[in-house]
């Protein structure tokens, strides 16, 4: 037998033996989608943070948040650091299915997204937060857009709620307004809750709308996945959406296919990354309360959470 005495044979022969530790991460860039929602934001700014942290070259990219499932699919898009399930489980599941994006990690957070309202709000329409009271007194929330039908005041419309196809479902005496942004959807509310006048809007958590005012989420007949796709499910046997949003929906974090061949460090720091409910109202709140840049809230979330993420990079936590 051969035996190898130079260092680059040694080093061939510790490479074959420990395999992934020596895998190289490839140079080409990782991108990161941006959307139109805080905590998001700041979360793909701590992940590609961290991801450079170890050896990698981050770019951030625009994104519709429903469109980016089929750039990852197709690589144009390299992860998605939020997967919300009541927005985009459909969207997420199906490309999974397909194969061409993976379900690389689930956050401890759990969320809720849902049609909510200021708890002075409750006052006015007795039985609330079922949705027949809210419903009942629909004509509170009429404005000279929608009289005599109330007004929802919706996401944009890339969270894709459903809204519409649900009040028409449960036969709804409201109309869907939806918002050109997550900032006008804040705005209203504040000069609602200013003049305690009704209002009912999306909202989701964890969020930082929790930490500035009270409320609740309004109650739909609970959410099945059958509901989305069987019409003859729920209340309405003929339309499907005649229920509400899941109430502790999954928070994900997927990635294209080739992820983990081309990227195998970065993959391994991505599945270590984890938010909890708390992580993730702090991060839209040091935005939409702080008025923090996404990029210095970022910084200002991995300064006071060191301890945590120090084990991420190592693979220790
Ligand atoms: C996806 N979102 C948290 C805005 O509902």
């Amino acid at each position: 037998m051969k035996i190898f005495t130079n260092a680059a044979s040694v080093a061939a022969i510790m490479a074959f033996a420990a395999g992934p530790v020596f895998a190289q991460d490839s140079t080409d860039v990782i991108k990161i989608p941006i959307h139109n929602w805080s905590s998001q934001i700041v979360g793909a700014h701590i992940v590609g943070k961290l991801l450079e942290k170890g050896g990698a070259k981050v770019e951030y990219v625009s994104s519709d948040s429903q469109v980016v499932y089929t750039a990852m699919c197709e690589g144009d898009v390299s992860l998605e650091n939020e997967v919300w399930e009541g927005a985009f489980g459909v969207a997420f599941e199906k490309v999974v299915k397909e194969g061409c994006v993976i379900d690389a990690a689930t956050h401890d957070a759990k969320t809720r997204e849902e049609w909510w309202y200021p708890s002075y709000v409750g006052e006015m329409c007795p039985g609330l937060p079922a949705w027949e009271a809210l419903n009942a007194c629909a004509d509170k929330f009429s404005t000279a857009e929608t009289a005599p039908k109330g007004r929802f005041l919706g996401g944009p419309v890339d969270w894709l709620k459903h809204d519409a196809e649900r009040v028409e479902a449960l036969g709804m005496n409201f109309e869907v307004v939806n918002a050109g942004s997550a900032a006008a959807l804040w705005a209203e509310l504040a000069s609602a809750v200013e003049r305690k006048e009704p209002i009912v809007l999306f909202n989701w958590t964890p969020n930082f709308v929790e930490a500035l005012y009270e409320g609740k989420f309004v109650e739909f007949p609970a959410y099945d996945p059958k509901c989305k796709d069987d019409p003859s499910w729920g209340t309405n046997k003929e339309l499907t959406y005649d229920c509400g949003n899941p109430k502790d929906g999954y928070l994900k974090i997927a990635a294209w296919k080739e992820f983990p061949n081309k990227w195998p460090k970065a993959y391994a720091i991505l599945q270590k990354v984890n938010f909890s409910n708390m992580d993730v109202a702090v991060q839209a709140k040091l935005v939409d309360i702080d008025n923090m840049e996404p990029e210095q809230a970022a910084d200002k979330w991995l300064a006071d959470n060191q301890g945590r993420w120090q084990g991420w990079l190592t693979g220790t936590n």
